[in-house]
């Protein structure tokens, strides 16, 4: 074979290709799977000893995400099939659990979260005036988020010698990144989606195992841990969940890509807490921005910016696991009987004041 004056052999090109196909497979199974430790777990180490082939090893990976498993002998109360909340509703009709306080036991969820070592990442945006809400935030979320477990909250504002000093416990921290001041409190609201779905590629991905993307302007009253953990994880919205799905503020117009139109939705979810795994979240994420930016093109803003696009993407990509209201309450609002504790909740505040522009 000629090339470029060059007498190469069939031979040295089979080869060649060989290689390359050597290097691809590399890549993709021990660098691009890996990143997001979502492998299979290797063979456990009873599998190559001298144990009967026939016998099932009782050394479990703990680093399989879907895998749980708990300390042998942990001590808990006995659970039951027919005993439980019968106020609420704790399963969605395609089998996600809706999490309310008395569905899970703590104790039990939390010794299986502890062996994995996993790691949290949270995203807050506070900018321009929001930079207010964030001392509130970041001290209750000392006390109630994920307490004993390794969080890394990410503050993005466009006033980070604003930033507040909030004591941390161990295994926590906090990274503040900067971000442009804007005019319109509804870009800032739309623009979090590709913030996050950057943050998530850039810097995440080897780093953190969940994220959750929480509004500033809210704060915690109890618990919020590894019962919130799951795939892809949605927050019912404290407004609506007793509503008929006629009157949930879904984008209407079919023109938008966020659009849903009447007689069809589930729920309708919160754009101010919303999680998961990284790579479920970097999926909502993408679809959202890029939806967004498509019906900007199209001159179109949806009726609730990023929570539109989101509500959109939750119909179609069901949510694994459901967060009662409990996980996103608001201030102004009473307790309802079957909300048995307030986890989270978004605090009271004069939009003219703190808005950008109205
Ligand atoms: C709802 C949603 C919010 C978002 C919005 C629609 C809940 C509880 N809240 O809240 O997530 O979907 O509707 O756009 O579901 N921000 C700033 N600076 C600003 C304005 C906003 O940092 O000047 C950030 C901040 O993190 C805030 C978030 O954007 O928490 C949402 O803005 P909002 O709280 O004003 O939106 P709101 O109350 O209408």
């Amino acid at each position: 074979m000629q090339m470029n004056g060059m007498n190469i052999k069939p031979v040295t090109v089979i080869l060649l290709v060989l290689l390359l196909v050597g290097f691809y497979y590399y890549y993709y199974y021990y660098y691009y799977l890996s990143q997001y430790r979502f492998n299979v777990p290797p063979c456990p180490t009873s599998c190559s000893t001298s144990e009967p082939k026939d016998r099932v090893p009782d050394v479990i990976p703990t680093d399989y995400v879907f895998h749980l498993k708990t300390p042998d002998h942990l001590q808990y109360s006995q659970p039951s099939i027919v005993k439980g909340r019968t106020d609420v509703v704790a399963v969605t009709p395609w089998l996600a659990p809706i999490v309310w306080e008395g569905t899970f036991n703590p104790v039990l969820l939390d010794s299986i979260y502890k062996q994995k070592k996993i790691n949290i990442a949270v995203t807050v945006f506070a900018v321009g005036k929001y930079i207010m809400f964030l001392k509130n935030f970041l001290e209750t979320a000392e006390k109630h988020f994920f307490v004993s477990f390794n969080v890394h909250i990410y503050v993005f504002t466009d006033r980070p010698k604003e930033v507040p000093k909030v004591n941390m416990a161990p295994g926590r921290q906090l990274t503040v990144r900067s971000v442009p001041s804007s005019n319109r409190w509804q870009e800032i609201s739309a623009r979090r989606m590709e913030l996050i779905q950057k943050l998530i590629e850039e810097q995440l991905r080897k780093h953190s195992d969940y994220i959750f993307c929480l509004d500033v302007d809210s704060q915690f009253h109890s618990r919020w841990g590894t019962e919130s953990l799951g795939g892809l994880v949605a927050v019912i919205h404290p407004g609506y969940y007793l509503d008929d799905r006629g009157k949930f503020p879904y984008e209407r117009r079919p023109e938008s890509r966020a659009y849903v139109a009447h007689g069809e939705g589930d729920f309708y979810y919160c754009g101010g807490a919303f999680g998961g795994l990284l790579q479920e979240v970097f999926l909502l994420a993408n679809t959202c921005r890029s939806n967004f930016e498509e019906d900007a093109k199209n001159g179109i803003e949806a009726a609730w910016q990023e929570e539109s696009h989101l509500n959109r993407y939750m119909w179609i990509n069901k949510p694994s696991k459901v967060l009662s209201p409990e996980y996103l309450w608001q201030d102004f609002k009473p307790r309802n009987p079957e909300v048995k504790t307030i986890r989270f909740s978004g605090v009271i505040k004069n939009y003219a004041a703190i808005r950008p522009n109205v």
